[in-house]
């Protein structure tokens, strides 16, 4: 009985552009059930986790944006989460920014002993408060899984860290702050950046992830900013990075993972369809997500 749960997670408040919020509705106008249902026994969409419209907080002593509110909202992102897996279903996230992330991996990270995550991103998000060059919590939702930050941020749902530095693969960087590059060398995290993935081809990249993370981990999590894509691709995200991971090579990456079995939650984030064009990268979205779960060309 293969079973998917859809939760919408519709925050912005990781960062400063309106419209990332509506990231759930343009995936799920986008087909998102119809795509998969075929896939799976049975789909869930439980809805979307209540966000309100809090006004901009920035917190006095660290100086970072909506501090209180994203770990409020991570709280209850991070019992949703837990819930979904208790019940035997596969939790799939709709971001959202990416500081939805650290609301996800509290819920996902207590069912694994060592929990691998792939984090697909143009960006590391390893900033903390002292590193961030904005402010923005969405450039530090991989650093505070590690345990690296603010303690608010940190200890949602009361422990840390939920991932350790050697079970965690970056795919796509092509935009890494100096303190994001030197805790990346300083912790050995594994990185494939656009210039592995030109050299090496998406098929080694992949083969070497998968085999990387079979190794040493008892479930695996992707998370997968949009942003990883070329712009070309994937336009409706609120920091594009040229250079990025074509749709092609998206697809092939996400097969190999669905041929691999590794995949135990996912969350697609970033998507803003203020900034996109005709609703392309939500489609996208769906589309990959089509292959991570096993659609078949013939
Ligand atoms: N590294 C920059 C910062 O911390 C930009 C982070 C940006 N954005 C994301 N996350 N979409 O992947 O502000
Ligand atoms: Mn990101
Ligand atoms: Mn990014
Ligand atoms: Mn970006």
């Amino acid at each position: 009985m293969r079973k998917l749960s859809i939760i919408g997670m519709p925050m912005d408040l990781g960062q400063m552009r309106r419209g990332v919020d509506m990231g759930p509705s343009a995936i799920r106008y986008a087909g998102i059930n119809e795509r998969l249902k075929p896939l799976f026994d049975e789909i869930h969409d439980m809805g979307d986790i209540p966000i309100g419209r809090p006004e901009v907080v920035i917190d006095k002593e660290s100086n970072l944006r909506n501090l209180d509110l994203v770990a409020e909202k991570s709280t209850l992102l991070a019992e949703k989460v837990d819930e979904v897996i208790t019940s035997g279903s596969f939790p799939l996230v709709l971001g959202g920014d990416h500081s939805i992330a650290i609301g996800t991996l509290a819920g996902v990270s207590k069912h694994y002993t060592s929990l691998g995550v792939i984090w697909y991103d143009a960006h590391g998000d390893l900033n903390t408060a002292e590193t961030s060059p904005s402010g923005n919590i969405h450039g530090m939702p991989l650093a505070a899984s590690l345990g690296i930050g603010h303690r608010s941020l940190t200890n949602i749902g009361g422990y840390a860290p939920k991932v350790k530095p050697e079970h965690v693969v970056i795919i796509g960087a092509r935009s890494l702050d100096e303190g994001e590059k030197i805790l990346i060398k300083e912790k050995g995290i594994k990185v494939y950046t656009m210039h592995e993935i030109d050299r090496l081809g998406m098929a080694k990249v992949m083969e070497e992830t998968i085999a990387y993370l079979k190794e040493r981990t008892d479930g695996v999590h992707l998370s997968l900013d949009l942003d990883g894509l070329d712009p070309n691709d994937a336009p409706g995200v609120g920091t594009p990075v040229m250079g990025g991971i074509s749709y092609r090579e998206s697809h092939l990456a996400m097969e190999m993972l669905e041929e691999a079995r590794i995949i135990t939650s996912a969350e697609f984030v970033e998507v803003n369809p203020i900034l996109d064009e005709k609703n392309k990268t939500a489609r996208a979205a769906v589309e990959l997500m089509g292959s991570l779960f096993g659609e078949k060309l013939l």
